[in-house]
């Protein structure tokens, strides 16, 4: 787990980030599928979305993106007491969404580098070490999970 000070940096970060929630997850969503195109393909509803300006431009990523971010918000700050939170969205991401736990690392990477470009002197080195930790805590439950649910991931 993490300590109460790797907690408070988790949660003081977020706190900079949820003025501008929906900024963050639309840049975090057109970068994933920039970087890693094959995760676009997952999204029936972005199909038609083919070139950067168009993905920078589409109000459904923007949403998606908000969508995100609300989601993983709610669960860092139950401070790994995310059970109520995190099993609902396993299932879906198991049984519907198939999102293998590869894809789910893609996109913790790209919110912790969306993080420090946009927060360059409040996303410290303790920070960000913090933010990895509470993204992997994350995943490893979503791992685990999706094995009840029959995914291996
Ligand atoms: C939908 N993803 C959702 C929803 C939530 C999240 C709350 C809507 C409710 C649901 O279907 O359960 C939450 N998505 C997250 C979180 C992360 C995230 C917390 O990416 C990451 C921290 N889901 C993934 C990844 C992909 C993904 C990595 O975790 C793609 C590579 C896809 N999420 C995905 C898809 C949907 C979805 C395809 C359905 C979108 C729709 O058609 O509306």
């Amino acid at each position: 787990g993490l300590s109460d000070a790797e907690w408070n940096h988790v949660l003081g970060i977020w706190a900079k980030v949820e003025p501008d929630l929906s900024a963050h997850g639309q840049e975090v969503i057109v970068r994933l599928f920039q970087v890693h195109p094959e995760t676009q393909e997952r999204f029936a509803k972005f199909k038609n979305l083919k070139t950067l300006d168009e993905l920078k431009s589409s109000e459904e990523v923007k949403k998606h993106g908000t969508t995100v971010l609300t989601a993983l918000g709610r669960i860092l700050k139950q401070k790994n007491n995310h059970e109520p939170e995190l099993k609902p969205l396993a299932e879906s991401h198991a049984t519907k969404h198939k999102i293998p736990v590869k894809y789910l690392e893609f996109i913790c990477d790209i919110i912790v580098k969306v993080i420090a470009e946009k927060h360059p002197s409040d996303f410290g080195a303790d920070s960000q070490a913090a933010m990895k930790k509470a993204l992997e805590l994350f995943r490893n439950d979503m791992a685990s999970k999706y094995k009840e649910f029959g995914f291996q991931g």
